[in-house]
C-alpha cells in the first residue's frame, strides 16, 4: 500500500472513531522514517522525515483509545526507534522506544510496531531515541484529546507549537564530535525551529535588530517561513506547547498577551497567569491565550528565546495574526526580549508556581527508598563524560528487558547513602575527575515509594554548574521540591511538598541545587531516566530502573523486540542445544 492510501486509511479511521463518543477507538499509522535534503532554517541540510514530513505527523486520539503505528526503518544505514514522550507504557513496556533499554533497534528496511493504550489525555510528544537521531529532527506532537474536557476555551480553538533547536552539523558529526579525544564541544544551534521552522542569519524583525541581523527574505511558501497563528477577537485559545530540543531551554513569549499555565507534562495545574513561560527539553504545557480586540486589527509577535546557556541563537520568531490586520504590513514594535538567560531565579520561580490541580492524589506521605544521584561531568581516559554517581551510562546492545526476561540479570547497583553528597564538594571543579562506564541499572520491586534526589555540581573546568532537565519514562512522578547546595538529609526532607505537588515526567536540575521526585512502582518495566539533553545523555547522563524484574520474566514480550544480542542468540538456538 502507497503511503498516500495509508494516510487516508489513517484519516478515516481516525474520524470514524473520534465521531463515537465514549467507546474507546484505534488509531492506526503507517510510518516510514527515511532522510530528506529539507531547509528547516532557510539553509540545507538533512532531516529524519516521517512520511515525508518534517517535523513528523501530528498524532491525535482520545484518551483511552489504543495507538498501533508501525514504523518501517529506510533509512540506509541507521538503525532507528521511536519513544512515545509522556505516554506510560502500562502493560506494554517493550512498546517505549528506548534503544538498548525497551527494544533492539529496528534495522533498516524492517519494520516494529508499537501498540500502547494512551490513557489520559495530554500535551505530548514523540521522538527519536536512537543515537542523537533527536538532533536529526526524529520527531513530531501527540496530542490525547479527551472527550470530557474541563478547561474552558474556544471549541477547535487550539494550535500546537513544537519547538526544537537545530545544528548545520549533522547528528551523525555531532555524535563523532562528542565522542571524540579530545571532546569537540558542537557549539550552540544555529537555529531555534517553531513547528520545523526557523530563520538561520537573518531576522523576521531584522530592520529593528540592534545585533546585526539582516532582515530575512524567505517567501510565503518558502519551508522556513514561520507558522502564523491566524486568531479572532475575544475568544479563548489553547496553545499546546512541546520542548524537544537538543540543547536549548527557552522561553516563549507572546507579546501584549499573558498567559494562563493549565497543563504541564499531560497533567492539570492550577491555574497561574504569567507574561512567558520556561520551557526545557522534554517538557510540555498548555497556556490559554485570551485574544483581546485590538482596533485596527494587528499582529503580535511571538518569541523564543534561549535561557541557562550564553546564547549564541537568535529568537525564533512567529505572527500571532488577528483577524483583518494586513497581510503585508510589518509589526510596529521591536519583538519583545525574552528574559535575560543567566536570571536563574526568575526560572526557579516559574518552576516553583507549578502546583498540581485540584483532584489529583497527593504523594504517599513517606518512602521505602532514597536514591540520591549526583551529577556530575567526568573524564574517562581521556574522553569527556557525564555521570550519575560517578558512574557513565552505556547501554549494552541486548536491551535489558529481553535479558531480564531470559533469566540474565543485569548488574545491579547498590543505592547509596547520603554521603555520597555529603562527601563531594559541589562548588569547585571534581578532584578526581575520572570514571568508568556502567550498566547504570537499580532493581526496584513493586510496591515501592522511591524517592529520587539528584544533586548538581560544578562541571570539569571553571565555575560552572549546567541545567539538566531530568525525564522518566514509564511514570508520572511528583516533584517534591528544589533546593540550593547540598541536599540535607533530615532537613529538606521536612519541606517537601505533601499537599499539591505537581506530577510531572521532567524536571529541571538548577545549578549547584538539588531536585527531589516521588513515584511509586506499579508499572513493571525497565525505564529509562535520564538528562534529556541529547549531548548529555550521549556522554552518560542516566540511569534505568528494572521494576517488577519477577513479572517481566513473564511478560510476553514481542519477538522483534529482541532480536538482537544475545536474545537473538536465544531464539536462533531455540529447539538445538
Ligand atoms: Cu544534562
Amino acid at each position: 500500500m502507497s503511503v498516500i492510501v495509508w494516510w487516508l486509511v489513517t484519516a478515516v479511521m481516525v474520524a470514524a472513531h473520534s465521531a463515537s463518543a465514549g467507546s474507546a477507538g484505534v488509531v492506526e499509522l503507517y510510518w516510514e522514517v527515511e532522510n530528506q535534503f529539507r531547509s528547516p532554517d532557510c539553509t540545507e541540510g538533512v532531516v529524519i522525515a516521517i512520511n515525508g514530513t518534517f517535523p513528523g505527523p501530528t498524532i491525535y486520539a482520545n484518551a483511552g483509545d489504543t495507538v498501533i503505528i508501525h514504523v518501517k526503518n529506510k533509512l540506509s544505514t541507521e538503525n532507528v526507534v521511536i519513544h512515545w514522550h509522556g505516554i506510560r507504557q502500562n502493560g506494554t513496556p517493550w512498546s517505549d522506544g528506548a534503544a538498548g533499554v525497551t527494544q533492539c533497534p529496528i534495522n533498516p528496511g524492517e519494520t516494529f510496531t508499537y501498540k500502547f493504550t494512551v490513557d489520559k489525555a495530554g500535551t505530548h510528544f514523540y521522538h527519536g531515541h536512537y543515537g542523537m537521531q533527536r538532533s536529526a529532527g526524529l520527531y513530531g506532537m501527540m496530542v490525547v484529546r479527551s472527550l470530557k474536557e474541563t478547561l474552558h476555551y474556544d471549541k477547535f480553538e487550539e494550535f500546537n507549537l513544537l519547538l526544537s533547536d537545530w545544528w548545520h552539523l549533522s547528528s551523525t558529526l555531532q555524535e563523532l564530535s562528542l565522542s571524540s579525544k579530545p571532546m569537540r564541544w558542537i557549539g550552540e544551534p544555529q537555529s531555534l525551529l517553531i513547528n520545523g521552522r526557523g530563520q538561520f542569519d537573518c531576522s523576521q524583525a531584522g530592520y529593528f535588530n540592534e545585533g546585526g541581523l539582516k532582515e530575512c527574505n524567505f517567501t510565503k511558501d518558502d519551508p522556513c517561513a514561520p507558522t502564523t497563528l491566524r486568531v479572532k477577537p475575544n475568544k479563548v485559545y489553547r496553545l499546546r506547547i512541546a520542548s524537544t530540543t537538543s540543547l536549548a531551554s527557552l522561553n516563549l513569549a507572546v507579546e501584549g498577551h499573558q498567559l494562563e499555565v493549565v497543563e504541564a507534562d499531560g497533567n492539570y495545574v492550577a491555574p497561574f497567569t504569567v507574561d512567558d513561560i520556561d520551557i526545557y527539553s522534554g517538557e510540555t504545557y498548555s497556556v490559554l491565550l485570551r485574544t483581546h480586540n485590538p482596533s485596527p486589527p494587528r499582529k503580535y509577535w511571538i518569541s523564543v528565546g534561549v535561557r541557562g546557556r550564553k546564547p549564541n541563537t537568535p529568537q525564533a520568531l512567529t505572527v500571532l495574526h488577528y483577524a483583518g490586520a494586513s497581510e503585508s504590513e510589518r509589526l510596529p514594535f521591536p519583538p519583545r526580549e525574552t528574559p535575560r538567560w543567566d536570571d536563574y531565579n526568575r526560572s526557579k520561580n516559574f518552576s516553583k508556581k507549578i502546583f498540581a490541580a485540584k483532584g489529583y492524589p497527593p504523594p504517599p506521605e513517606k518512602s521505602n527508598a532514597q536514591l540520591f544521584l549526583l551529577n556530575t561531568q567526568n573524564l574517562m581516559e581521556g574522553y569527556t563524560k557525564w555521570a550519575i554517581n560517578n558512574l557513565s551510562l552505556s547501554v549494552p546492545a541486548t536491551p535489558y528487558i529481553g535479558s531480564i526476561r531470559y533469566g540474565v540479570k543485569p548488574e545491579y547497583l547498590k543505592f547509596p547513602g547520603p554521603e555520597i553528597i555529603e562527601n563531594y564538594d559541589i562548588d569547585n571543579p571534581p578532584v578526581n575527575p575520572n570514571t568508568t562506564v556502567s550498566s547504570g541499572i537499580y532493581n526496584l520491586a513493586m510496591g515501592m515509594v522511591v524517592d529520587v534526589i539528584l544533586q548538581n555540581a560544578n562541571v570539569l573546568e571553571g565555575n560552572v554548574s549546567e541545567v539538566h532537565p531530568w525525564h522518566l519514562h514509564g511514570h508520572d512522578f511528583w516533584i517534591l521540591g528544589y533546593g540550593e547546595g547540598k541536599f540535607r538529609p533530615g532537613v529538606d526532607d521536612k519541606r517537601y511538598n505533601l499537599t499539591n505537588a505537581p506530577l510531572r515526567n521532567t524536571v529541571a536540575l538548577y545549578p549547584y541545587g538539588w531536585t527531589a521526585l516521588r513515584f511509586v512502582t506499579d508499572n513493571p518495566g525497565v525505564w529509562f531516566f535520564h538528562c534529556h539533553i541529547e549531548p548529555h545523555l550521549h556522554m552518560g547522563m542516566g540511569v534505568v530502573f528494572a521494576e517488577g524484574v519477577d513479572q517481566i520474566a513473564k511478560m510476553n514480550i514481542p519477538r522483534e523486540a529482541l532480536g538482537c544480542g544475545s536474545t537473538r542468540e536465544m531464539f536462533m538456538n531455540q529447539g538445538r542445544h
